[in-house]
């Protein structure tokens, strides 16, 4: 019975790594992690991060993004401007077939403009993400101050100006 405990052992340990990382599906399309920092209440703009992972033989395209807790939500992207970093509003964001997009501090990112509910560590909130491809999907971005360490760069994203 030893390979079977070890087996059930290490499915627990998913368990428990799944519990922190969530995952959604759509059509072609994973949709890896959604989070956000926690903000202070007095915050007005937010950030939310994710990768889309695209498994099909054509591209697919991030068109729009909505979400209860913001007014709205636009795609942004930082370009390099001399040494400063600065936000645009991207119209739409390609996930190239067999491709991926990562959304990360310092990158892309959703940026959620007029918050009405300000992001709190440990909660969640719903973001409606729209395709071209695999339509809308809504998946739940997670408040996290730290998700990983790796990722963790100088921007303070929440600090641009619009
Ligand atoms: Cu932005």
């Amino acid at each position: 019975m030893a390979p079977l405990k070890m087996l059930l052992a290490s499915a627990l340990l998913l368990g428990s790594t799944a519990a922190s990382a969530h995952d959604y599906h759509a059509g072609e399309l994973d949709i890896a992690h959604p989070w956000s920092r926690p903000l202070p209440p007095v915050a007005t703009t937010g950030v939310a991060y994710l990768k889309v992972t695209n498994k099909g033989d054509s591209d697919d395209v991030l068109l729009s993004a909505e979400s209860p807790v913001a007014e709205k939500v636009e795609i942004h992207t930082h370009v390099k401007d001399g040494d400063m970093m600065k936000m645009r509003q991207l119209e739409e964001l390609v996930i190239p077939a067999h491709g991926e997009q990562t959304l990360a501090p310092g990158g892309h990112h959703l940026m959620l403009m007029g918050l009405k509910q300000v992001p709190v560590e440990g909660e969640r909130f719903p973001v409606t993400l729209h395709f071209k491809q695999a339509g809308a999907v809504e998946v739940e971005v997670a408040v996290d101050a730290e998700p990983d360490a790796h990722h963790q760069t100088q921007h303070q994203d929440n600090q641009h100006n619009h």
